[in-house]
């Protein structure tokens, strides 16, 4: 058996969160955990379809994915969050509304270099160009996370390791 909880990630775009959000979750699955990943393809196209990318809309997404994520957590399910979400406080918001120890926050650390190199969708370049407004990093914050649960230098970490070290640090929190 295992402990419902959050595994909260937070990143750039391209840092990699939904990837080491998947892989992580296979592993859960292969001991027989109950898990759901959220994440911008499920979410942001339906429940937070009508939302865009101000400041304002941003907030609002992290809410309720935080109340989704919520009740996935009271229904004792382990659900894995990939949104940026660039703000310290939203994500405080969302850690308070979770039972005590049970909201992991996970900083998937890849430097805006390298996901700007990546640019898998081509939205970094289009941000550079001024066609896209408020991108994560070009023209909108990204506040790093002060003590994230598990902090993750992809630099130094292939898939495997980030995905070994959150399954680490749940055994440790003895919540698998
Ligand atoms: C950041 C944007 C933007 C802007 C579209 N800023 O690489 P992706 O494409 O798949 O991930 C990004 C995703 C971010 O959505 P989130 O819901 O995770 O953001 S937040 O938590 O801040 O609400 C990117 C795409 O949407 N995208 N426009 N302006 N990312």
């Amino acid at each position: 058996g295992h402990q419902a909880a959050v595994l909260w990630y937070t990143g750039l775009s391209g840092s990699g969160k939904s990837t080491v959000a998947n892989a992580v979750d296979q592993k859960l699955f292969e001991r027989g955990c109950h898990t759901y990943v959220l994440d911008g393809d499920n979410v942001r196209h339906g429940l937070n379809g009508d939302l865009t990318f101000s400041d304002k809309d941003r907030v609002e997404n992290i809410r309720r994915i935080g109340e989704v994520s919520k009740l996935f957590v009271d229904a004792g399910l382990i659900v894995s969050t990939a949104f940026i979400s660039p703000f310290a406080v939203d994500r405080k918001m969302v850690r308070d509304l979770m039972p005590q120890g049970q909201f992991i926050e996970v900083f998937v650390d890849t430097p805006l270099e390298i996901c700007e190199k990546r640019d898998p969708k081509g939205l970094y370049k289009k941000a550079r160009n001024g066609e896209i407004k408020n991108f994560t990093g070009i023209d909108s914050a990204y506040d790093r996370p002060e003590s994230p649960e598990v902090h993750l230098d992809t630099r130094g970490l292939d898939i495997e390791q980030c995905a070994d070290a959150v399954i680490a640090k749940l055994d440790e929190l003895g919540l698998l």
